[in-house]
């Protein structure tokens, strides 16, 4: 495990050096005592390999164990001498760039920032946007931290091969960095939802995720206009992105949704704040019955996953599956039937109809993450993630994670992050694998 990182690093460091040397300067020139790999040149006996602990090796075995690769010997020369060459003072060539992955101004995985409320002609494939609001949660608040809580979860996100994404070899996702696969992806930033009355802060919402959806695409096989993966914010805010999705991509009997939750969002609004006050009857635990009632969500087409909080009345049930039309699998559901037979069984319900994602991070187990309303017996990471890339091939028009509750001193606060972030990590692959220009 060491020696990769070590070299890696000092690999970087020569190529800084490189970088500043000037045209004509030989600044590695050969040194008579340089003579073996880096890794000799600098930890020498260290970690030289002693011919006593090999008695039955010859010499040329020996060698071509511990290497005699002298490609690096001019460069490790530098070293070797201990001269080593600052640049001029005012030169910062060597600034631009990324910084080291936890330093910078944060976006979602290192993704360029956009203009994209006001500037309304770029091409964009793909636009991450923060929704930061949780006046809807009937529980635990925090989810307005959580589009800053995915971004600080995402910083080693952006670039590189995941030995995990794909769950076979034949995958179209395997070997697949949705980061540089053609599309273009940038980070929106957030819509300002004020805090203090959620029907303007939704309102806000809409009005955000419609501008972004406006703008053209850039290089998409597929699609015209951009897709969107909202960071939220409580679960309330998907019904503003659904309605945006819905009216930039929908089909008349709405948008397959895929719901990843503990809980069926599916409430009647009267019992569930409506109780209270007619505003107070739109929250997250009734924003999907109210998505249904105005027609974003396709009935027979659509899948809750990770079902396990009680029903509050004897009707839910009904109400669920037949006036809503979702079918359900409970958490226990992926003992039974695995979480590849789950992911072909979620296929083959949503079709080919055009696809909305919405996942609730209380799909994790309770001890994961920190969210609206944790509840036990909940899936792994692993889990979550084999059955997401078993969704590849769905029509993913539009996604978004939720209730990630990321408030500042709260236990879980790191994982929850970083578990946002990899969920997003996945839809992006699932967004990206059907669109590949
Ligand atoms: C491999 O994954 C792809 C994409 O999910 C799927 O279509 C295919 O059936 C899988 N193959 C096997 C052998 O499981
Ligand atoms: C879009 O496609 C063009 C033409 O193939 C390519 O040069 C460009 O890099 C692509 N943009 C992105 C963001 O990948
Ligand atoms: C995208 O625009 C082209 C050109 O106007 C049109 O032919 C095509 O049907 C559109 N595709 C979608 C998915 O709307
Ligand atoms: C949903 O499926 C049921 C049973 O197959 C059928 O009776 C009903 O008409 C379907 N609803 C819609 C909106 O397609
Ligand atoms: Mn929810």
């Amino acid at each position: 495990m060491r020696h990769p990182v070590i070299l890696f690093l000092f690999c970087n460091q020569i190529h800084a050096l490189n970088f500043r040397q000037e045209p004509g300067q030989d600044v590695f020139q050969e040194h008579p005592e340089a003579s073996g790999t880096l890794m000799d040149d600098i930890f020498g006996s260290l970690i030289t390999i002693d011919n006593q602990f090999f008695p039955g090796q010859t010499s040329e075995q020996m060698q071509q164990y511990s290497g005699s690769d002298t490609t690096h010997a001019s460069a490790s020369s530098v070293f070797k001498l201990n001269k080593l060459r600052f640049p001029e003072d005012d030169d910062l060539s060597d600034f631009t760039g990324l910084g080291p992955l936890y330093s910078g101004i944060v976006t979602f995985a290192h993704l360029p920032e956009s203009n994209c409320f006001f500037d309304q002609e770029e091409a964009i494939d793909i636009a991450i946007s923060g929704a930061p609001f949780d006046l809807g949660v009937s529980y635990n608040s925090g989810a307005r931290f959580g589009p800053n809580g995915a971004r600080q979860g995402s910083r080693r996100l952006g670039s590189g091969n995941n030995p995990i994404r794909g769950n076979n070899k034949s995958s179209k996702l395997r070997r697949l960095d949705p980061y540089h696969a053609g599309l273009k992806i940038v980070d929106c930033g957030d819509v300002p939802m004020t805090p203090f009355d959620s029907r303007i802060a939704l309102n806000q919402l809409y009005r955000g995720q419609r501008a972004i959806h406006k703008h053209p695409s850039l290089n998409s096989t597929r699609y015209n206009q951009t897709r969107i993966v909202t960071l939220g914010g409580d679960h309330t805010i998907t019904l503003m992105n659904l309605k945006s999705a819905f009216e930039t991509f929908g089909e008349i009997d709405g948008l397959a949704v895929i719901h990843f939750d503990a809980h069926i969002d599916t409430w009647d609004p009267k019992v569930l704040g409506g109780g209270i006050s007619d505003y107070a009857s739109l929250n997250h635990g009734t924003f999907l019955h109210y998505a249904t009632e105005a027609g974003y969500v396709s009935k027979n087409h659509s899948v809750h996953v990770g079902i396990r909080a009680p029903f509050i009345s004897s009707d839910d049930e009904r109400h669920d599956a037949e006036d809503c039309g979702f079918q359900t699998f409970t958490s226990k559901d992926i003992d039974i039937y695995g979480t590849r037979g789950i992911a072909k069984m979620i296929k083959k319900i949503v079709g080919d109809k055009k696809v909305y994602l919405t996942f609730d991070l209380d799909t994790f187990d309770v001890g994961l993450v920190n969210s609206g309303t944790l509840e036990a017996g909940g899936l792994s990471t692993r889990e979550v993630l084999t059955i997401l890339d078993g969704l590849e091939g769905i029509d993913l028009v539009g996604s978004d994670i939720v209730e990630v509750s990321t408030a500042p001193n709260t236990i879980n606060s790191a994982s929850t992050e970083l578990l946002a972030a990899q969920v997003v990590d996945s839809l992006l692959g699932l967004m990206v694998v059907n669109d590949i220009p």
